[in-house]
């Protein structure tokens, strides 16, 4: 007995047992008949995967684990998701965890602070990297034994110190809300305030009146009172820094920032800080002048016998004492440095609104990752940059062979008269050049999805299974179908939900060349790859446009930068820099070899959707001999060289090989026969040749 799986859909014959996602064969099954799907249906690269066979016999394919089954998709998945700023956030967090080390161990082995004080310069540390290890090495790692007091008593440090106990609070506090508001899903104004919130109470009711009580003397309420003004004064200005440099990042283009469980989230934290650090210190220098705030401090235990002291504490610049010279500060100066810390702070939490959307959340947008250019405004909605988003990484569920080609020929079986066809689409790596990937939303893991090849008059059925990420839909380009079978989402039906099928079924009246594309956020899932070829066959052979080479073409624009993919668009950030006919770029594209004499048809499918391409061939005019699935009459047809091709457009061409050589098929919109604007053996992207031999 061995364990197999099978490809999309099953459709077993034999006696196989079959559970949900998984069914057994016995063995020596004969191999056509038993279950699984046709080899020829499938890329053979999707089904390399570490840990699996594949069995292919004959027609048919299956996947033997080697231990056990885990999952119905073969291929392999690409799990993680790796931007260039990644590589850097992760030596910056190494260094920080290092940093953070090294500050804790000195802090509590060496260095005479009171425990609150070690723990601020650690969690600003944790936050600063680097940075925070420098602040502690300059303004409270004492230089000798015995030094501490005279070292932290300048100015400066204390105000370091004042900003250090005031950040490892208050920013903390920041942090954790922010994580919390993230995963509630909360529009980012709101998080704004409950991040303020959170902070002030964090820093004011925990790590200054409760951590300090000991220090302070006093009721905890007391020290709560006495503490208010001047934490307030501090948390506003570090708000006022940390706000603005928060919002911007996190809904900048690569909005994983805004998602806790991304390192990117915690890398703006970090710049967060060192903002809010930044805009707090001179006010902080400030209250630690007047005596409103505390700055570094020295606790000494004295050795047993030494003392009748147990703690020797020397707090400069605390509550009421001040500075040396300095006077006691006034209202109006209190006032004042208040009044400017909340204009800070209301400036920071609401200038960005003037740029960014703060009306979504990490749930509407969250984890997406934006096209280099795309212009987002305040007023940009979630759904737009959902939209416009790169493919996620994360969600492909296959690799298909470098090699493979899409528009694969699809057998249907026979059911009562009926063919039936079965459609999957879902995202693989799609290999359009050697060395260039596109995470494509694909039909049967293919590139174009899969020919149907239907003749006039079938009655043909196709089950569509989803297992995109997303909704989808399929409309039938052309054809005059039943109303509730045409395909437009939340107009003639549901959409098909990821892991549904939807069943489509109809009598196919017409003849000619038409396609099928998804009909559910079509921009974004037609531009990705959801589009095959419907090559229909007149009832009567003789009323077929004879050609001795019958080729079809397909378009296709990509946008692939950074090692991501996202749907071309005629938009801002959108415009695509790869271009494929059949999903490959030249020198990619396939070459039709003819001999002189034959007859080529081109049948040409502007399948993308952004562009028109003006297709031009070599080699002497071509006849236009069919417009949009429909036949011209003898006298319509008409001789050209280049054709435009709309997006949703079909004409079918004849062109006679008069000559030896090799013949091009190419848009004329030359931008478009370039790969990432560069030409590759003399061409690129919309490209093919015609190899005519005498
Ligand atoms: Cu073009």
């Amino acid at each position: 007995m061995c364990e197999a799986v099978a490809f999309g859909r099953r459709s077993v014959v034999g006696s196989p047992t079959l559970t949900r996602d998984r069914f057994s064969l016995p063995r020596n099954t004969p191999s056509t008949n038993s279950g699984g799907f046709r080899c020829d249906l499938l890329i053979s690269g999707i089904l390399r995967r570490p840990g699996r066979h594949l069995l292919c016999r004959g027609n048919w394919a299956y996947f033997l684990p080697r231990r056990g089954i885990s999952a119905l998709v073969p291929g392999e998945r690409r799990r993680v998701l790796i931007q260039p700023i990644d590589y850097f956030l992760v030596a910056w967090f190494v260094l920080a965890a290092l940093s953070a080390l090294y500050v804790g161990v000195d802090q509590f082995r060496n260095n005479p602070e009171p425990g609150v004080m070690k723990w601020g310069f650690i969690l600003v540390t944790l936050y600063l990297g680097p940075i925070g290890l420098l602040l502690y090495v300059l303004v409270d790692k004492e230089p000798h034994p015995g030094e501490h007091e005279e070292f932290t008593k300048p100015l400066w440090k204390q105000g370091v110190g004042s900003t250090i106990h005031c950040v490892a609070g208050d920013a903390t506090g920041i942090i954790a809300a922010a994580a919390i508001t993230a995963a509630l899903g909360l529009p980012m104004w709101l998080d704004l305030i409950v991040e303020y919130l959170a902070g002030f109470a964090f820093g004011l009711l925990i790590f200054q009146s409760l951590f300090m009580k000991s220090l302070m003397g006093g009721t905890y309420l007391h020290n709560v009172r006495s503490t208010f003004l001047p934490e307030f004064i501090s948390m506003n200005f570090m708000m006022a820094g940390m706000a603005p440099v928060m919002t911007l990042l996190m809904m900048g283009p690569d909005m994983r920032a805004m998602e806790p469980t991304e390192l990117l989230f915690w890398g703006v934290m970090s710049v967060g800080v060192a903002a809010g650090f930044a805009l707090a210190y001179p006010a902080n220098v400030w209250l630690v002048y007047k005596g409103l705030k505390h700055g570094l401090m020295t606790r000494r235990s004295s050795t047993p016998g030494e003392s009748h002291q147990n703690h020797q504490s020397s707090m400069t610049g605390m509550g009421g004492m001040g500075m040396p010279g300095a006077q006691q500060p006034t209202r109006p100066q209190v006032a004042a440095v208040a009044l400017v810390g909340m204009i800070a702070l209301v400036a920071g939490i609401s200038a960005p609104s003037t740029t960014v959307n703060m009306s979504l959340s990490a749930r509407d947008v969250g984890g997406s990752i934006m096209p280099p250019g795309m212009i987002m405004t305040r007023d940009t909605p979630g759904a737009a940059m959902r939209d416009m988003a790169a493919v996620d990484p994360r969600d492909v569920t296959a690799t298909a062979a470098g090699d493979a080609r899409g528009d694969q020929v699809l057998q249907p079986q026979l059911v009562d008269g009926v063919k039936v066809f079965d459609l999957t689409a879902s995202i693989v790596r799609w290999q359009i050049l050697p060395g260039v990937w596109v995470d494509a939303y694909a039909y049967n893991g293919q590139v174009p999805g899969p020919r149907l090849d239907f003749v006039q008059g079938d009655r043909v059925r196709i089950n569509v299974t989803n297992r995109l990420p997303e909704s989808t839909t399929v409309h039938w380009h052309g054809l005059d179908v039943p109303n509730d079978m045409d395909g437009p989402a939340l107009i003639t039906q549901h959409p098909i939900e990821p892991g549904k099928t939807f069943t489509y079924q109809y009598t196919v009246k017409q003849a000619g060349t038409f396609f099928y594309h998804s009909h559910d956020h079509a921009d974004r899932q037609e531009a990705l790859g959801l589009y095959g070829a419907l090559i229909i066959a007149p009832k009567r052979s003789a009323d077929a446009i004879r050609a001795d080479v019958d080729y079809t073409i397909q378009l296709g624009e990509w946008l692939n930068r950074n090692g991501l993919t996202w749907p071309a668009m005629p938009m801002e950030g959108g415009l695509a820099n790869y271009f494929t006919i059949n999903g490959k770029a030249y020198p990619s594209t396939e070459t039709i070899r003819m001999k002189v004499g034959q007859v080529l048809k081109v049948r040409f499918i502007g399948s993308n959707s952004v562009d028109i391409h003006p297709m031009h061939i070599h080699g002497g005019p071509f006849e236009v001999v069919a417009r949009d699935g429909e036949t011209l009459a003898p006298s319509a047809r008409f001789a050209a060289d280049t054709i435009n091709i709309g997006p949703g457009q079909r004409y079918d061409v004849l062109w006679k090989a008069r000559a030896p050589g090799k013949w091009l098929i190419h848009c004329h919109i030359n931008h478009h026969t370039t790969n990432n604007n560069v030409e590759q053996d003399g061409a690129g992207g919309l490209t093919m040749i015609i190899d005519v031999s005498s």
